[in-house]
Order: C-alpha cells, then structure tokens, then sequence
C-alpha cells in the first residue's frame, strides 16, 4: 500500500511540474488562455496585418475565424461549444442574437475611439444607443457588370437580369435575404415583406432566372467576375469595388427599384471568454488610422469619418461606394423579421437553389 501512496504521489507531483513548465512556456511566448481573442468574422474581411499588429502591441494572440453568412454565424453562437469574444453580424441579426440573450452590452468607457465613427451609423434602430454593437463596415447590395462581355445591353433595374441574351452569365450571393429580396424588389415588393402571397410570387419569378444563373457562390465571386468568366453579379457594394480594381472594364449599378443598404457591426457575444480583449480590439479597430488601413484593404466602405482622412480622395468621393445621404435614405434596411418569416425566407431559396439542379 505504501509503495502505491508513494507511486501515486510521484504521478501527481511530475503532472505539476509538467503543468507548471507548459504554462510558463506559454508565458514566455506571450499566450495563455487569459491572453487570446478569438475572433469570428465573415471571410476576407479584415487586413490579416492588422491581426499581428494588434498581437505585438497587446501581447494577446488572436484566433481568427471566419463565416460566410449571418446565419451560419448566428446558429454556431448559439449552439455554444465555442469561444467567440468578437463576431461580426449584420442589422438584422444583431436585433435578433438581442432578442436570443447572445450579446454582452458594450462598456463604451473602454471604447473612446468610438467618437470616430459618423453619427449617421451611430444609434441606429437594430441597437438603440449602440448598447450591443459599433460600426465595422456598411455597404449596399447591387449589381456588378461587365460592359465588355455585354456589349451595349444596358444594367440598371433588377429586371434587366431576365434578359434571355443573359444565359448563363449572372453569379449570385448565396444569401437568403440577397436572392429573395432580389425577386421582391423586382416585384416592387419591400425587402421586407412577410405577405406569403408575394413571397410564392418572388420564388416563383426567381425561378424563371435560372437560366441565366451561371453559379451560386461566396467569396469565389469576386475571381470569376474578374476573370470574365461571368458579365454579371449580384454583390455586397465592397466585393464590386474590389472586383473592380482587379478588372477596371467591371461597372456597379445599384438597382433603380431599390435594394438593401446593409451595417455589419462588431458585438461581444456570450460566449465571450476575454471580454477586456474584446474591447482593446474593437478600440484598435476603431483607431482611424488603422480603419483606414483595413477599409483601403478589404475595399467596403467605413463608417469612420476620421479614417476617410487617411484614405485616397478617389476611394472616398466615389459615389457609388460612398452614395449620398439622399440615395441611401431611399434603400431599405433589412428588418429582423422573426423566427418563422426568417425561416420561410430560407426554405424559399433552398426550393430556389433545389429548381436549379
Ligand atoms: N467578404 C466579406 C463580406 C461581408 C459582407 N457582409 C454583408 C452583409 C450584408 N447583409
């Protein structure tokens, strides 16, 4: 008995120093779980340099990982199991993941860059005060085109995509509220309707496009569009502008019947383990030299009046990335329509992207 309180004794005692040594190691590189930020973004969406710029600064070493649609993000948060100290929705999820208890309210006492940001994103319906969320990047949905592969066909309503000369040339975003808002506002229906008579219509007109729907893609859309291996795609306003810099023949166009103007907003949300890193990061995002940085980096458009200063007065006098005031009034922001619209939405372009195949 002696010897096995003996050998066990030993066991414990080489684990704590086998601990002790690992942790310290840890240390001397700078991380421990209390020094790391995990970050949860949508892809291609941040000036990967920035990430070692905040690492040296701070000492915290960043995760980094990425999602393709708020969806996707949100259903992830919610089934726990992760450790996201920052995530990246867009409106209408961020009043959602409020109304599902998802989100830690911000301490603003450790955000005092936030006085960068233009009031016009500050405040906004989806969180009132910005109790929950602060400005990352705001953008439009439109179309973007290639008017050497469509020789004089004009592009400037949604219907102009049915055109039969179009067969087989138009990419879509692979997001419910994209495509189907697409078909409403064809309609002149709201890009947030919930009558489901005026849904069937939208689905149902969608599906005469297919045709002329060449591919249902994400991130990929920006190459094939650049390449010219499509004339035409249904995008968020950053990706045409980066798409447009890589092929400067590429146009944008946002739709004369309307379309959706977008807020992706950065939020703390409960699965948050490092809550005062998540704040230094937001901060340093905020930073107007940094966010202009990033903005010059991932071509979106920022809400940070400071960092246009920082930024090439052709970047930020475009109109079509930069729209007045009075256009962006007249675009709509996608509401959080409930559990049950939001789920119709969905089975609708699941049917969409099924009649396709
Ligand atoms: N590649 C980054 C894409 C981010 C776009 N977010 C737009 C969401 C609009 N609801």
């Amino acid at each position: 008995m002696k010897k096995l309180i003996h050998a066990f004794l030993v066991v414990m005692l080489v684990s704590i120093v086998l601990l002790v040594i690992i942790s310290k190691l840890n240390s001397s590189h700078g991380y421990s779980s209390g020094n790391t930020v995990t970050i949860y973004n949508w892809g291609d969406y941040i000036d990967e340099e920035l990430i070692e710029r905040f690492e040296e600064e701070t000492g915290t070493k960043v995760i980094y990982e990425t999602f393709d649609s708020n969806e996707a993000m949100m259903t992830k948060i919610a089934q726990g199991g992760t450790t996201y100290d920052i995530a990246v929705p867009s409106e209408y999820m961020i009043d959602k993941m409020r109304e599902e208890d998802l989100l830690i309210p911000l301490d603003h006492s450790k955000l005092p860059n936030l006085q960068y940001i233009d009031e016009r994103f500050m405040d906004l319906p989806f969180d009132p005060s910005n109790k929950y969320s602060v400005p990352y990047f705001w953008g439009t949905v439109g179309i973007v085109y290639n008017p050497k592969l469509l020789e004089d066909m004009e592009i400037s309503s949604w219907n102009d995509l049915w055109n039969p000369e179009l067969k087989n040339q138009i990419l879509l975003i692979d997001g419910a509220r994209e495509v189907i808002g697409m078909g409403l506002n064809s309609l002149g229906y709201s890009l947030n309707d919930t009558n489901k008579d005026h849904l069937i219509e939208a689905k149902r007109k969608l599906d005469t496009l297919t045709p002329n729907v060449k591919a249902i893609v994400g991130d990929e859309t920006r190459m094939l569009l650049a390449n010219e291996e499509a004339a035409i795609g249904l995008v968020w306003s950053g990706d045409a502008a980066d798409i447009m810099w890589e092929n400067e023949d590429l146009d944008y166009v946002v739709p004369i019947e309307g379309s959706n103007l977008w807020f992706d907003n950065m939020v703390i949300p409960k699965t948050a383990k490092n809550i005062e890193a998540a704040h230094q990061f937001i901060n340093f995002m905020l930073d107007p030299e940094i966010a202009a940085q990033n903005t010059e980096y991932v071509s979106y458009s920022t809400p940070n009046k400071e960092a246009l200063n920082y930024m090439p007065e052709d970047m930020v006098t475009d109109e079509r990335f930069y729209p007045s005031p009075e256009l962006t009034e007249k675009l709509e922001v996608y509401e959080n329509l409930g559990l049950k619209n939001l789920a119709y939405y969905n089975e609708l372009f699941l049917e969409f992207k099924m009649h396709r195949k």
